[in-house]
């Protein structure tokens, strides 16, 4: 039998694989009935990526299969990104339903809030534990995430949005995907507007503005690679 709590991180998600498979067919047969999609290769692929694999030596190559099976195009002007704003990013994005953030595309709506690890000397999922990213950071969440936020990124056109917390002190943080791989990998010569919305919590403390210095940080990386950027507070 396995090792038993061998990583830090909880173990794959139970009925990983049915989850993988009946999200898949909800979007492509509810969400975006336009897509065809074969739902079968897209499970195989996903597990194809981890299973009977160490799970501290993911590479973006594990992925390309089950990419090019999600390989989606976001409309100019309808990318959202956001950094410790997930619930009202989805929010908005299920309001405004042409809007896409990363979740409302077919590989991240798969995968929202799964975990997925198998073992090197094993073909079994493992529900034990995970590597967390202090185990390592190659495990294979980590590396999917910042592979499809890269990609996420690189597809975007026209103007491109991202939802900013202004109740915590750096709204734009610079280690998070989107300050780390996301803006760094917009193309200039694609996306001409990064539009920056800061909302504060109501009833709570603003830590950070539009005018704070972690927004001018953001300000001067897009001026650097000539993409204009506008910010709003709390606009309703
Ligand atoms: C584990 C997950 C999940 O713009 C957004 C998205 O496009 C995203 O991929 O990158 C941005 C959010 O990441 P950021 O800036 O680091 O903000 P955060 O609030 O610290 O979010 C961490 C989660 C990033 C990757 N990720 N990881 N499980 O279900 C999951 N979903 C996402 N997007």
């Amino acid at each position: 039998s396995p090792k038993h709590q061998q990583w830090d991180g909880k173990g794959s998600t139970a009925n990983f694989r049915e989850i993988v498979l009946g999200r898949c067919y909800t979007y492509t047969q509810l969400v975006h009935p336009e897509l065809s999609t074969d739902c079968r290769k897209i499970e195989k692929a996903f597990i194809n990526a981890f299973i009977s694999k160490d799970p501290c030596s993911a590479t973006e190559e594990d992925y390309v299969p089950l990419l090019k099976l999600g390989d989606q195009t976001v409309p100019c002007d309808k990318t959202v990104f956001w950094s410790k704003t997930k619930e009202l990013a989805h929010q908005y994005t299920w309001v405004q339903r042409e809007m896409f953030t990363l979740e409302n595309t077919l590989l991240g709506y798969i995968a929202d809030d799964l975990s997925w690890c198998g073992d090197a000397d094993s073909s079994e999922i493992n529900h034990e534990s995970c590597p967390s990213r202090r185990n390592c950071s190659s495990n294979f969440v980590s590396v999917f995430w910042n592979l499809l936020s890269k990609r996420f990124a690189e597809n975007a056109c026209g103007m491109v949005q991202v939802l900013l917390n202004g109740s915590i002190s750096n709204a734009f943080d610079k280690n998070s995907t989107f300050g780390r791989v996301e803006v760094h990998s917009l193309q200039p010569t694609k996306v001409h507007t990064l539009q920056a919305w800061v909302v504060q919590d109501i009833g709570k403390t603003p830590r950070d503005t539009c005018s704070g210095s972690s927004l001018n940080d953001l300000k001067l990386i897009l001026s650097r690679r000539n993409i204009k950027f506008t910010c709003q507070e709390n606009y309703r």
